[in-house]
């Protein structure tokens, strides 16, 4: 401990008290006494202390944190309960019946869910259990009833019934083979990297997944599983197995590992009931609960999956944290602690909801950009394509997975709506309703192929509300559906471009050339698929094939499909990249746009914002804990 040293032109300060030289020696000796006095206080003040966890190695004060003792950032709020206590997080609003089966969880002997693999402390101990205070060996394996969960399903999940129509089925099968083809080429030149760069045959791997490989892999699962490409689907099973390693050191889009990993895991071990794909969905999910140690709980954006240090993107205004990127977490991680019996992952997201719900909303919208530090929006952009387009899908579907019970999802989705119909759903002069950006209160008269996914989710929605509401929505669903559609149909390939705007006497085009490309993108077949399934009006199975020629003609290469650069050239140059999202997504969507309604039927699953199935919580599910 040094003291102030003496400054010039004044006396030091025991020496202005007047003190001769013992006496300074034991004014010294007095002072040294009580700094060790307070410093010894600090281990007598309860684990909950703020003071505490400034001055201990954090260990010791993380017993009931997230999994993740190597993260280097010191945390705050929120912090997981100890064993048998009220989620600190869960807020009073939240469903009462999932605040009951967390009550139920913490109450159990339950939580067992890393692997023997898992990551150990800086320091080679072991890093503290998640989400219970006792000690890994003294607690019973947690275990999710596969075989009773499988019986609650209404329809076997790739379908009971052959289709009619033979025209259906082959185009059925003709999507089937284009995904034969995606997934062969990937694996003979890309296996194990992240995406195929089908022109030069090689492999990319890109700075999105902390170093996780094989995203195409795990986004491929589910989709091969579905078309019954078994073969296939084994070799995907195989890489997972003896080549997926999660041992990894870098930085990662915490929302992108969400959606595609940890959702085609979830998806995947839910169609199959195979344990590797549970226990890697667990394994990753503990990596992303550092991201959520800020003063608010909102996860910032960017995760290092080997030291659980995280932060916001540098591009996201004043460190904030992306609506789109923390509102997209909530199916899969109510599905983590489904299957694990740990409530952690739950609370998480329970706790952003609750933020969410506390902050004020310019106009009932909710902005883009939020701090995770403050809990208050940082810039008044409000979009309901990029940066915001998954958060509302999520609140729907929340509902939906909950077999309609979280009303507390659907009250929030409904206001947002609302919100968005009132200031930002707009009718050009040719007669297309479309949804613009809002920045600060001044409207943006464009839409991204993002916000394509709207038109199947306001369907979605409307399904589900009463009767005046429901064909109110239903038909602006069926409008902006349409209007996505006019900007494929309004391209020379007959592909939808990057955005599309209404101004200057444009309705449905890119006026920018940084606008033209595409990317093999699903979101206006996602809308399709929707559309279809709640109305079946046959147009939609049009407008689909439309889509599939275009993908043949203009992206089908000869290793692979491509994105383009222009849409609007019939002789377009190709981006050199299949994108993971095309195997996951819109392979998918296309497939099932030519299914009878029972494969994946909507009655059982909800689809994760990557294509990824997860399934419906039934009243009937009787998947209950079990201690084995
Ligand atoms: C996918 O990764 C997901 O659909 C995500 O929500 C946003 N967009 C891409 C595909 O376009």
């Amino acid at each position: 401990m040094v003291l102030p040293r003496k400054l010039p032109g004044m006396p030091g300060w025991p020496a202005a008290l007047g003190l001769r030289l013992p006496q300074k020696f034991l004014f010294l000796l007095f002072l040294s006494g009580l700094l060790t006095l307070c410093f010894g206080a600090l281990f007598l003040l309860p684990d909950s202390s703020r003071f505490k966890r400034l001055f201990l190695p954090r260990r010791a004060t993380s017993s009931s944190s997230s999994s993740s003792s190597s993260s280097t950032r010191d945390t705050e709020l929120p912090r997981s309960p100890p064993a048998a206590a009220e989620p600190r997080h869960a807020s009073p609003a939240a469903p009462r019946r999932l605040r009951e089966k967390l009550r139920a969880r913490n109450a159990a002997p339950a939580a067992h869910t890393a692997p023997a693999s898992r990551p150990q402390g800086p320091d080679g101990e072991r890093p503290a259990e998640v989400g219970t205070g006792a000690p890994r060996e003294s607690r019973a394996p947690f275990h999710f009833d596969y075989e009773r969960f499988r019986q609650s399903l209404r329809h076997p999940v790739r379908g009971g019934r052959p289709d009619q129509d033979p025209d259906t089925r082959a185009r059925k099968m003709k999507i089937k083979e284009m995904m034969k083809f995606a997934w062969d080429n990937y694996k003979q030149y890309a296996l194990g990297k992240n995406e195929l760069r089908p022109l030069t045959k090689n492999g990319h791997i890109g700075n999105m997944f902390g170093g996780l490989r094989g995203a195409t892999v795990v986004d491929a699962l589910d989709t091969l599983y579905i078309m019954e490409l078994e073969e296939e689907f084994q070799e995907a099973k195989t890489w997972v197995e003896k080549s997926f390693d999660l041992n990894v050191n870098g930085e990662a889009s915490l929302f992108e590992v969400n959606i595609r990993y940890i959702g085609g895991l979830l998806a995947a071990y839910y169609l199959t009931g195979e344990e590797v794909f549970k226990s890697k969905a667990l394994e990753l999910g503990e990596k992303l609960l550092p991201a959520f140690n800020t003063p608010t709980g909102i996860p910032r954006g960017v995760i290092n999956l080997g030291s659980g240090m995280s932060w916001s993107w540098g591009w996201a205004s004043a460190g904030s944290s992306i609506l789109a990127e923390f509102g997209t977490l909530h199916l899969e991680f109510l599905h983590l602690s489904e299957l694990s019996g740990n409530p952690v992952f739950a609370e998480k997201v329970l706790n952003i909801r609750k933020v969410l719900k506390r902050v004020e909303k310019p106009q009932g919208l909710y902005p883009n950009f939020l701090s995770p530090v403050t809990g208050n929006w940082v810039q008044h952009h409000v979009s309901i394509g990029g940066l915001g387009d998954s958060f509302y899908e999520y609140l729907i579907k929340s509902w939906l997975m909950s077999d309609k019970k979280d009303s507390e999802a659907k009250k929030m989705y409904d206001d947002a709506l609302e919100a968005i119909e009132k200031h930002l759903v707009k009718k050009s002069a040719g007669g297309l309703t479309y949804i613009a950006e809002w920045r600060g209160g001044i409207l943006d008269h464009k839409m991204g192929h993002l916000a394509c996914f709207s038109g199947g989710m306001i369907a979605l929605g409307a399904e589900h509300g009463g009767e005046e509401r429901k064909q109110h929505y239903m038909d602006l669903a069926a409008e902006i559906t349409n209007t996505c559609h006019e900007s494929y149909a309004r391209s020379d390939t007959k592909l939808g471009p990057e955005a599309f705007r209404f101004d200057a006497g444009t309705e449905a085009m890119a006026t920018r050339l940084s606008e033209r490309y595409y990317i093999l993108r699903p979101e206006v077949v996602e809308s399709y698929v929707y559309m279809w399934r709640l109305t079946h009006d046959v147009k939609y199975r049009q407008w689909g094939w439309e889509v599939v020629k275009a993908l043949e003609k203009h992206c089908r290469v000869e290793a692979g499909f491509s994105g383009i650069r222009d849409v609007y050239t019939t002789v377009p140059t190709h981006d050199n990249m299949q994108q993971s999202f095309f195997l996951a997504e819109t392979l998918k969507y296309l497939y099932l746009l030519f299914c009878e309604d029972d494969v994946l039927s909507l009655d059982d699953w909800v689809f994760n914002t990557e294509a990824h199935p997860l399934p419906v919580n039934h009243s009937n599910f009787k998947a209950k804990a079990s201690v084995q």
